[in-house]
């Protein structure tokens, strides 16, 4: 019997052979010799993901080079350390992608020291956090003790440094007006670790107000003062945030997850490149960077030691085919077809937002700087964040519920929807094309209305939609997808014989 890779290649003129589907086919090929059922659920998320408009502002589309550089023996090898100081041997090659990669981020970024170790962007953040406790509070406590050893301490002068480590304070955005889970929330660890504070957007204008943060900050006089976001649409002046951590003393830490992608396309600049002015920056790397999913860290000098000390500190063994997909996802941003795609992606995302307020549908603070926007469809539609969001998905459109600030309907239900540019933009999408995302967006929540709960009233969760406007919405969705497939070179209606 042929194997898929030979069908495919017998049934293909030489000239129409595609080397990107052949390498696809053989690695599902191989994959299914041990476990077809896995090689299937893999051709299924390619038929999922082509299949719906992805508006989810954390996701994106990496290249096929970076996939590959994920997929080989290098997920072998242990390298606990980082170069040159590992605790195992023969990790010559791993050192030299390691450095390949903090060498790429180091000048992708204009950073004075880049660590790419973490596996994700809490991973990361927490990295971030103890090496500032680490170079703020304990190299200090152990100078005075005399001390460079924390073996050498006694029970009683670890006690009290465990002490002082876990009695500083840290004051980020609050999760309801965009903030991350990581950035001081009660169920998240970081709000177990520190004392933990947070800063609202202004109540009448959503956004950022400096003078009050200012203020805040002099009076709680944090030890890690945190800007960056998940979920706040407008762009951020981290030259303000660098004078208020000066003045009140405190570490400034970014997390640009979001929007690392703007900033190494060069679409965020000066006020508002977070590398120039932060201490200790973090990143994933998979958002509108659009790498492999994981995180780096880019910090000043100051902070360097501290950084490099991440795997043991917080992290397990390095993955060397992710640190090396992340090298390759780096040069890739270094292009100037990234620049274009970075200030695409602002330019997409502002149209959009342009044609929804035309539309009538509510945009938190009336547009967007960068990558997403939020809508409030409480107030316009009367429905929960999590009633359209299953009213999306139902219509071939992936996106996510979010909390607005002050949100009334708690983390859970959510009044809002985030709807974030990267991924359509990566697909080729343009100027028509968000002006017909935002129609689509603005029929479904037309049609869509809160089904009465099981429990009598009104359900926050279950909704009735429109048969009508449903076929509608499908019809209009799958058009525009038609339009910009997903990786095009992958057969789809092939790789389905062969695996499914
Ligand atoms: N889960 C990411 C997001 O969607 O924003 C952040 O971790």
């Amino acid at each position: 019997m042929l194997t898929p890779l030979q069908r495919y290649l017998e049934k293909t003129p030489p000239h129409r052979v595609e080397p990107s589907f052949v390498s696809y086919i053989a690695n599902l090929q191989q994959i299914a010799v041990t476990m077809p059922h896995i090689a299937a659920l893999i051709v299924k998320e390619l038929e999922s993901q082509r299949s719906h408009l992805k508006l989810i502002a954390s996701e994106n589309y990496c290249s096929y080079a970076v996939q590959a550089a994920m997929g080989n023996l290098l997920t072998d090898k242990y390298a606990e350390g980082h170069p040159q100081y590992r605790y195992y041997g023969g990790c010559e090659n791993i050192d030299a992608i390691e450095n390949a990669g903090v060498e790429e981020a180091k000048a992708l970024f204009g950073a004075e020291h880049a660590y790419i170790q973490p596996h994700s962007g809490a991973d990361a953040n927490l990295v971030a956090y103890w090496s500032i406790l680490a170079a703020k509070v304990e190299s200090p406590a152990l100078a005075e003790l005399g001390e460079t050893n924390l073996s050498n301490l006694t029970e009683t002068q670890w006690e009290e440094l465990r002490h002082k480590l876990g009695n500083q304070k840290l004051l980020g955005l609050d999760y309801y007006s965009g903030g991350h889970l990581t950035h001081g929330y009660r169920q998240n660890v970081s709000a177990r670790m520190f004392r933990s504070y947070s800063y609202a957007v202004d109540r009448t204008t959503g956004l950022l107000d400096y003078d009050a943060i200012e203020k805040q900050a002099m009076e709680i006089k944090p030890l890690i003062l945190l800007a960056g976001y998940s979920a706040y649409p407008r762009s951020v002046n981290f030259r303000r945030f660098r004078e208020i951590a000066d003045k009140c003393g405190a570490v400034l830490m970014v997390d640009m997850a979001h929007f690392a992608g703007l900033v190494a396309g060069k679409a965020f600049t000066g006020d508002e490149d977070p590398v120039q002015w932060g201490d200790v920056v973090t990143t994933t790397t998979h958002k509108t960077l659009r790498g492999p999913r994981g995180a780096i860290i880019l910090c000043k000098k100051a902070f360097a030691e501290f950084v490099n000390k991440g795997c043991p500190l917080v992290l397990g063994g390095p993955l060397a085919h992710v640190m090396a997909a992340k090298a390759v996802a780096l040069r890739e941003a270094r292009s100037d077809q990234y620049r274009q795609y970075a200030l695409k992606i602002r330019e997409n995302a502002r149209t959009l937002a342009a044609e929804c307020v035309r539309l009538g549908l509510h945009v938190q603070t009336g547009g967007t700087d960068n990558h997403l926007l939020l809508l409030n469809i409480a107030e316009t539609h009367g429905l929960t964040g999590r009633q359209g969001e299953t009213a999306m998905f139902d219509c071939g459109i992936t996106l996510n519920r979010n909390s607005l600030p002050f949100d009334r309907n708690g983390p859970w239900w959510t009044s809002g929807l985030r709807i974030g540019v990267p991924g359509v933009t990566t697909l080729g999408m343009g100027e028509p094309e968000m002006k017909e995302i935002a129609s689509v967006v603005k029929l479904v929540l037309d049609g869509t209305k809160p089904a009465d709960s099981e429990k009598g009233g009104i359900s926050k969760g279950r909704i009735t939609l429109d048969e009508k406007i449903r076929s509608q919405a499908r019809s209009q969705v799958q058009t525009l997808l038609e339009a910009f497939p997903l990786y095009p070179e992958l057969d789809l209606p092939s790789l389905k014989t062969y695996f499914l």
